[in-house]
């Protein structure tokens, strides 16, 4: 059986989960429950990232322990990925003793080999982003590249990671592997980053406490990235010699995917490739960067007050609605804008108007018509043939862009085949044919291919919207069955009975009296 290995970065353990860092688990959701379907053996892991300054600061600010701090947040994130409908296979936390250990493991190899070194670090450094940065990386005036805020001198002992005698290495490996970073943009990038002249990284810190101690010289603890991006190595259990989930997925699986927002693509793009390399460990991995979920006013941010929270969107509209918007209208590559305008008007052409609409007034033309049960017929037309190949056709770039990670266009093709069934009802006018004994064969053979692009889009929207899938599966009769992939393709059902009370999906919302409620909830 064939493996797939994907994972979302870890989240700091300093605040909420907002929609956009959701954006990252709910894709990550999307590519594992599609790969599931396909028969892959799907390891997904989401996590947190608890260590560090910002951290260490947060926690004394509120009088507790940094471990108190972060196991409360831990809770809340895992519980929040439990209401998104979030299907992880393991939830990594880098204060969890078996990734200590890992950790700990790799820093004491790399100083063994000579690839990290005992130095003087001075340099500047971006709290916020626990980042430190060149002169020529900063900003004219001295502040963050990153989040534009004023950076600190800081000189101290520090073990460094020998990134300068990778720099080659790593160009030659992203030239002989064209789809390493996704998109292509974000590929060239990271070469004129390389090109421009990498400088070994400072990797341990002695100025807090709240992290991982270096083993051999414990006044030091790992700096924040050697911890975070071990975490893909630590939770399939990289140290043991057994027959790990490390063995399976990462040195002989067959696709491992991590998936970053672009403000960290650097961290996965350069310093986890020569870690790996450094370590003798195969780069199995390809890196999909997304841009950034945006509110009208731009970035979200707490001090503005436009931070849009998942869970707000789902309880009013429906959480499959909100995954959908998130998947269907952001492309990958570029930041994408989340307006509850927007979003509205989409529900309902995408949802009310086009999916709903669709699915309804097929199931009760069926119960009208056949007494809800649907067959296979032999009678066919230009109609019909015309639809059984836009689905041979939808199906088969639906398959190419999920497997790209592309699913704004897979998306794009599921919404062409809703709209080609909705004029084939137009085209067929079924209740005319319902008039005339004569046309039972023609009725019969509509009310069929309707059933059939129904299921298969029930099939390929599944991953997406997982509950509506279900609801409609449920309602054309087929309880768990036909599943797969390979179900997805005209002619799989022989006959079928639809249920005689089918819901309304998605009911058309009013823009003005949303925004009422929406004021008066504020
Ligand atoms: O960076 N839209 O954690 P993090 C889309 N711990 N994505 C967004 C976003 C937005 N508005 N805001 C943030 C970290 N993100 C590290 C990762 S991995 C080994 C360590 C994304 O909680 C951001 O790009 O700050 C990143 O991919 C993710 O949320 C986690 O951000």
């Amino acid at each position: 059986m064939k493996t797939c290995y994907v994972t979302t970065p870890i989240y700091y353990a300093s605040g909420k989960v907002h929609i956009g860092n959701s954006y990252s688990t709910i894709v990550c959701d999307v590519f594992a429950r599609y790969h599931r379907m396909k028969g892959f053996d799907t390891f997904f892991l989401t996590g947190m990232d608890e260590h560090g300054l910002k951290i260490e600061t947060a926690a004394k600010n509120k009088g507790i322990e940094p471990q108190t701090f972060v196991d409360s947040i831990a809770k809340e994130t895992s519980d929040l990925w439990k209401n998104l409908n979030i299907t992880n296979d393991d939830f990594i936390r880098t204060s969890e003793e078996r990734h200590i250990k890992v950790v700990q493991a790799i820093f004491e190899r790399l100083i063994q080999n000579g690839d990290i070194y005992l130095g003087q670090y001075e340099g500047d450094y971006c709290v916020p982003c626990e980042a430190f940065f060149t002169k020529t990386q900063l900003n004219s005036d001295g502040t963050c590249p990153d989040c534009g805020r004023p950076t600190i001198k800081v000189k101290e002992e520090g073990y460094f990671l020998r990134l300068t005698k990778y720099a080659d290495p790593l160009l030659k490996y992203i030239k002989e592997h064209p789809t390493f970073i996704q998109p292509e943009t974000r590929k060239n990038e990271v070469v004129s980053f390389i090109e421009q002249g990498l400088e070994d990284l400072c990797v341990s810190r002695t100025s807090f406490k709240w992290g991982i101690p270096v083993l051999s010289n414990p006044k030091h603890v790992v700096y924040v990235w050697i911890d975070a991006l071990s975490n893909y190595l630590s939770a399939l259990g990289y140290l043991s010699n057994d027959e790990t989930p490390y063995q399976k997925y990462w040195v002989n699986g067959d696709r491992v995917i991590h998936v970053v927002g672009k403000d960290i693509l650097r961290f996965h793009a350069i310093y986890w490739p020569i870690m790996l390399m450094a370590l003798e460990v195969p780069i199995r991995f390809e890196l999909i960067a997304h841009g950034w979920v945006m509110v009208k006013e731009g970035k979200m941010s707490k001090s503005k007050g436009n931070v849009v929270y998942p869970m707000d969107v789902a309880r009013r509209y429906g959480l499959d609605a909100m995954r959908l918007y998130l998947v269907k209208e952001m492309s990958l590559g570029n930041d994408g804008i989340f307006t509850y305008d927007r979003f509205i008007e989409k529900f309902n052409v995408d949802l009310a108007n086009d999916l709903g609409n669709l699915v309804s007034r097929s199931i009760s033309m069926m119960n009208k018509y056949v007494q809800g049960t649907v067959r296979k017929s032999t009678f066919t037309n230009e109609f019909s043939q015309d639809v059984e190949c836009v689905i041979g056709e939808v199906v088969l770039g639906f398959q190419k862009a999920f497997d790209a990670f592309e699913f704004q266009d897979g998306l794009e093709l599921v919404w062409n085949l809703i709209h080609r069934a909705n004029k084939y009802i137009d085209e067929t006018l079924p209740w005319g044919l319902a008039k005339n004994p004569e046309k039972m064969a023609e009725l019969e053979t509509v009310l069929y291919h309707l059933y059939e692009v129904i299921r298969i889009v029930a099939l390929m929207i599944s991953p997406v919207m997982p509950d509506t899938a279900t609801i409609i599966y449920d309602e054309l009769g087929l309880n768990g069955r036909f599943l797969t992939t390979e179900d997805m393709m005209y002619g799989v059902i022989d006959e079928a009975q639809v249920t005689q009370k089918p819901i309304v999906l998605f009911k058309r919302l009013d823009l003005e009296e949303e925004f009422k409620n929406l004021a008066s909830d504020v």
